[in-house]
């Protein structure tokens, strides 16, 4: 087994106390290198005395075992930077472990929780000389999957906290929310590990978001279909698919046939949430399309560009309508008359137009309330409580992903016609609901109306591969129109 050189470094400590006060400490400790097996980065921390209900030891009398208490264990990520915002590591899995005559010894094994703590565990003894415990984090679990190296092994990372020597009774209430997993290897790993704890906290929030949605869509209307997680396995690490190279691989990016995402590294170094947030869900909603309903191919070009497959603008469209409707919290209002007002040299590359903006933003109107563009919102008819507006656009994003899951639709148009046959019964909806297809250009039947050159469509678009652009694109999501 290949053995690294780590950079154990104290790093400044911040320990709450039982009550919740904050006691700090500023700690220039000596760094010291240790032998570590299979590790992505370390740091470690010290319980006070002042901080942990400690019985003394009787000068007396030797005591054989020391108890440990671990109430609470929390901290946050950072890479130090002075305008990083820590993360903490989420719905991962973790072991705590101490060494005893140069053996480890695995005291708990378990899953923080969806904030990144580790809460009331079990007291356990053991042996008093052991003076510090090795917690180590794996990033992601077996339900949703894990963010990795190229190698496949997990990043994993561990943290050591050390104990009041003389203290029998260890209690454990332990906060940091500034720490930096690095090794010596490379000055740059504690900047990359943030990264990767970053991609698996939005990870976790993507799965807790997107579930928790359908979960409101399956609790108001029950004959709904739930939704069902599967894991796929993140692939991201310094200098590999430089530039962003984002993408859903359905047979895996190194053709083993089991599917796999990878987010590329960036030379300018810069993953901002927003980009993070969208690429990670992004990539996963083509996951769960896929495995749904086998819609995964088709390249394009550009989100502007013209789509001869129907297809290609809805597999495209639909993951960034839910990539945009999570990086920006269900609101993207300032975009609502996208499709209508689109103007390159004078001509209009969207209305009517087979294109994954057009399908986005189709979509988004099903999806809002309160628009300028038209009426409609698909949980209008039947919601059995007050809701509030963000509530009433998950719940909509909860019922949309069921109808695409039932649906089996591969178009949008196949996609329109199943929501209005299930949820468009009365006059006056339907009298909305027609307003969203005039509102985007489309046909009354659901159908894109316009070629790339913007006149009528003779014959409706077919579903059909080998239309496809067979081109290799970057899978990209963000700045397709101006950022914010
Ligand atoms: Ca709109
Ligand atoms: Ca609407
Ligand atoms: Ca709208
Ligand atoms: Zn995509």
């Amino acid at each position: 087994m290949k053995k690294v050189l780590l950079l154990v470094g104290i790093l400044s400590i911040g320990l709450y106390a039982n009550y919740q006060v904050e006691a700090k400490e500023e700690n220039e400790q000596v760094t010291v290198l240790k032998d570590i097996e299979e590790n992505d980065g370390e740091a470690s921390g010290e319980i006070k005395q002042e901080d942990s209900v400690s019985k003394q030891r009787g000068l007396a009398r030797a005591a054989a075992t020391r108890t440990i208490d671990i109430k609470r264990f929390y901290i946050e990520v950072t890479d130090g930077a002075a305008n990083s915002d820590s993360v903490p590591i989420t719905n991962s899995k973790f072991t705590v472990s101490y060494v005893h005559n140069n053996r480890s010894n695995v005291l708990y094994e378990g899953m923080t929780n969806e904030k990144g703590e580790i809460l009331n565990l079990p007291t356990k003894e053991i042996p008093f000389e052991v003076k510090s415990l090795n917690i180590r984090f794996t990033l992601g679990n077996d339900e949703r999957g894990y963010v990795q190296r190229f190698n496949k092994n997990p990043y994993r990372f561990t943290f050591t906290i050390g104990f009041n020597m003389d203290a029998t009774a260890n209690t454990i209430n332990f906060g940091n929310r500034n720490v930096k997993f690095g090794n010596t290897a490379d000055p740059e790993s504690p900047f990359y590990n943030f990264q990767a704890i970053r991609m698996n906290h939005y990870f976790d929030q993507a799965v807790q978001e997107y579930s928790n949605a359908v979960k409101m869509a399956n609790d108001l209307l029950p004959e709904t279909v739930p939704f069902t997680l599967e894991p796929i396995n993140f692939f991201f690490e310094k200098g590999q698919y430089l530039e962003g190279k984002n993408r859903f691989y359905s047979k895996g990016h190194d053709s083993s046939g089991t599917s796999t995402i990878v987010l590329g590294d960036k030379s300018n170094k810069k993953f901002t949430t927003n980009y993070l947030k969208r690429n990670v869900m992004h990539e996963w909603t083509h996951w769960n399309m896929g495995r749904t309903i086998g819609l995964t191919k088709g390249g394009y070009n550009g989100h502007y560009g013209y789509n001869s497959n129907p297809q290609t603008s809805f597999k495209e469209g639909w993951a960034l309508f839910v990539d945009e409707v999570f990086g920006k919290n269900y609101n993207l209002d300032r975009y609502d008359l996208l499709v209508q007002n689109d103007n390159s040299n004078g001509v209009n590359r969207l209305y009517g137009k087979s294109t994954n903006l057009t399908v986005q933003h189709v979509l988004y109107d099903l999806l809002d309330t309160g628009s300028k563009d038209e009426e409609f919102n698909v949980s209008e008819r039947y919601q059995d409580e007050e809701l509030s507006d963000l509530e009433i656009r998950r719940l909509n994003l909860g019922i949309m992903h069921t109808l695409m899951v039932e649906s089996k639709a591969t178009t949008l148009q196949e996609y329109l016609n199943y929501v209005e046959s299930k949820y468009v019964l009365t006059k006056a909806d339907k009298a909305k609901f027609a307003k969203v297809l005039e509102a985007n250009g489309l046909s009354r039947e659901g159908a894109f109306t316009l070629d790339n050159e913007g006149n009528a469509l003779s014959t409706p678009l077919q579903a059909n591969e080998k239309t496809s652009l067979d081109v290799n694109v970057i899978d990209e999501v963000a700045d397709y129109y101006f950022e914010d």
